[in-house]
C-alpha cells in the first residue's frame, strides 16, 4: 500500500518529463505508471514501475494512490488528455498540481487542477492556468493571461499580458501571442508563429506574421 500515491497515465516523452520532475520534488518513490501499450507492464519509466493500463485506474485509490497527472502531450492528444483527465476522476484520483522546482509562479497567480508547469516556464502575476494545462518547459504566460482547461503551451513559447486562451488550444515550440489577443478552442498555433491577431475557434495559423493554413481536425 502506497501512501499519497501518484499515478502518471502515459509512458511516454511527455511521461518521461513528469518522472524528471516527480523526481526532483521527491515524489517519485510513490508514483506509478499506467500506459496502454501491454508489452510495458511490468517495466520502469526512469525507475517508476509501469503496472499495466487504464482497466487498473477503478483500483488505484484502494491501493493508495490519490493523485494523477495525464502524462500524454502530443500535439493530436488533446482529446485523449480529456479522456483520461475525467477516466481519472471518475476512478477517484484528485488531479495534482506540478510545479517544476526549476519554474517561477506568482504569488497571485492561479494553478488549475492538474496543471503542469515544467522547468523554467513562467506564469506572471494574476495569470489564471485551467485544469489539465502544459505550460511545457522554459514557456511564458504573462501577467493577467487566462489560459483555458487541457491546452499545452510548447517549450519556450511566450505569451504576452492579457492573452486569452480557449479550451485544448496547442501552441506550438517558440510562439509568440502578442498582448490582449484571444486565441479561440481547439486551434493550433504552429511552431515558431507569431501572432498579432486574435485567432478563431479550430483555426490552424503558422508563419510570421500567423496565417489561417486550416481548420484542426481537417
Ligand atoms: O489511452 C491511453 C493511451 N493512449 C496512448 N491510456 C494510457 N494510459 N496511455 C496511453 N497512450 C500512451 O501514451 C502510448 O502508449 C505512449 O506510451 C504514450 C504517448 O507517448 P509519446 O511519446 O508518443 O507521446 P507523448 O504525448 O508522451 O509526447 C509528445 O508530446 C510531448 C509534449 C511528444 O510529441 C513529445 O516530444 C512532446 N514533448
Amino acid at each position: 500500500m502506497v501512501a499519497d500515491g501518484v499515478v502518471l497515465i502515459g509512458a511516454g516523452g511527455h511521461a518521461r518529463v513528469l518522472a524528471d520532475a516527480l523526481h526532483l520534488l521527491g515524489l517519485a518513490g510513490r508514483a506509478v505508471v499506467l500506459d496502454a501499450r501491454p508489452e510495458l507492464c511490468g517495466t520502469r519509466l526512469l525507475g517508476i514501475p509501469v503496472a499495466g493500463g487504464d482497466e487498473l485506474l477503478p483500483r488505484m485509490r484502494s491501493e493508495g494512490f490519490t493523485q494523477f497527472f495525464v502524462a500524454v502531450g502530443g500535439v493530436r492528444a488533446v482529446g485523449l488528455r480529456r479522456r483520461l483527465f475525467e477516466a481519472a476522476v471518475q476512478a477517484g484520483l484528485a488531479p495534482g498540481i506540478l510545479r517544476h522546482p526549476a519554474s517561477v509562479v506568482a504569488e497571485s497567480a492561479v494553478l488549475g487542477p492538474g496543471s503542469q508547469v515544467l522547468a523554467g516556464a513562467i506564469v506572471n502575476a494574476c495569470a489564471e492556468i485551467g485544469e489539465n494545462v502544459i505550460l511545457n518547459s522554459g514557456s511564458i504566460v504573462e501577467h493577467d493571461c487566462r489560459i483555458g482547461a487541457d491546452v499545452h503551451i510548447a517549450p519556450r513559447a511566450c505569451l504576452a499580458g492579457g492573452v486569452r486562451v480557449g479550451r485544448q488550444v496547442h501552441i506550438g515550440a517558440g510562439a509568440t501571442i502578442c498582448e490582449n489577443l484571444e486565441i479561440g478552442d481547439r486551434a493550433i498555433v504552429g511552431a515558431g508563429a507569431v501572432v498579432i491577431r486574435d485567432v478563431p475557434p479550430e483555426a490552424v495559423v503558422a508563419g510570421v506574421p500567423a496565417k489561417a493554413i486550416r481548420r484542426s481536425g481537417s
